[in-house]
């Protein structure tokens, strides 16, 4: 009994391992056929019917649930890949989602920058709007006022001015011997005009100002009163050579000066600076002498001026073409020489700066 359970043993040892060898290389229905079979045929249970059946019952059972089992962690198996490959998905996933984001911080912290500057140079634009705007409207009434009291802005013709203290007046406005916006204030040209005039004459002013005239003393104060002008005389001789003189700030005092030559300011140009010689002058007519001469200078050089011991020039003496000495007299600028002048144009504007 002993050999037999021995034997038996042994058989069955055997059959495992056969069964296992032959697993991995059998289909299924092969391996289930040779369990069945070894099984049938082991010594000890071949003479034993109960045991036979029994064996046979049970190994049908193992190899069921082994079925089973082997089928169930082929699922796990197929399962477990299938997450692992999705885990592996998503982690790609989750790291493009971070290079985005990071991509996504780095713009905005570049846009946040980018508006921070432009925010600064929009309050820079919007300061240096807010100070042009400024500077513009104080452009357009100083340039209203300029227009309403002066030539600026005007062509070549006969325009109406108002400065304060008088009615409105006709002034004719020059652009074409010195630049634009020049008022003429004195003319002379062919002699039409008698220049040897009484003081209220002067005061008011006479002439044709299409052709030879002076403005007048009284319009002279005012205008030279509500702003500094400059002066410009523009000189012709019979041989048609022309000169010019400049001055930065030419001021004439009130009539209670006696039409003061208060001020001149700068010289430039080319024909000599002869007005100093008449500066701090009042005015003198043949009926007002206010000069420094013994005599009256007026009626002795036929003209209203701003004598001194005379003068050295004076733009207001008589018309004539035959004046070539100091003693004659004529229309005279002595420092560019003594001959009697064809065309004398004075001129003020006001300063633009
Ligand atoms: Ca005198």
């Amino acid at each position: 009994m002993k050999n037999l359970l021995s034997y038996g043993f042994l058989l069955v040892i055997a059959i495992l391992k056969r069964s296992d060898s032959e697993t991995n290389s059998s289909t299924v229905d092969n391996e289930k056929s040779y369990w069945n079979k070894n099984t049938q045929h082991t010594v000890w249970v071949r003479y034993n019917p109960y045991l036979r059946a029994r064996t046979q019952t049970k190994a049908e059972e193992l190899w069921e649930k082994y079925s089973n089992m082997k089928i169930r962690v082929g699922v796990c198996e197929q399962t477990v890949k299938h997450i692992e490959f999705q885990l592996a998905q998503q982690l790609l996933r989750t790291e493009w989602c971070e290079n985005v984001t990071r991509s996504r911080d780095h713009t905005i912290e570049s846009l946040d920058t980018f508006i921070d500057k432009l925010r600064l140079e929009i309050n820079n634009l919007t300061k240096l709007n807010t100070q042009l705007k400024e500077k513009l409207a104080e452009y357009k009434v100083n340039l209203k006022e300029s227009q309403s009291s002066s030539c600026i802005g005007k062509l070549t013709d006969i325009y109406e001015i108002k400065v304060p203290g008088i009615d409105s007046f006709l002034v004719p406005c020059d652009s074409s011997l010195a630049g634009s916006g020049w008022t003429v204030i004195q003319r002379r040209q062919d002699g039409s005009v008698n220049f040897n005039r009484n003081w209220d004459n002067y005061r008011h002013g006479f002439g044709d100002m299409h052709g030879e005239f002076f403005i007048g003393l009284e319009k002279l104060h005012l205008l030279t009163k509500s702003q500094t002008h400059e002066l410009y005389i523009y000189l012709e001789d019979f041989e048609n050579e022309q000169r010019y003189a400049r001055y930065s700030r030419f001021m004439i005092g009130s009539e209670e000066t006696g039409f003061k030559l208060i001020s001149l300011g700068s010289y430039s140009g080319d024909a000599g600076d002869a007005m100093k010689w008449q500066r701090n002058m009042k005015f003198t007519t043949f009926d007002s002498d206010n000069d420094n001469n013994m005599k009256n200078c007026a009626s002795k050089w036929e003209s209203g001026w701003w004598f001194d011991d005379c003068y050295v020039t004076n733009l207001n003496g008589l018309f004539t073409t035959n004046a070539v000495h100091l003693s004659q007299p004529g229309i005279k600028w002595n420092t560019w020489h003594y001959k009697s002048l064809k065309f004398v144009q004075m001129m003020i504007r006001p300063k633009m700066n």
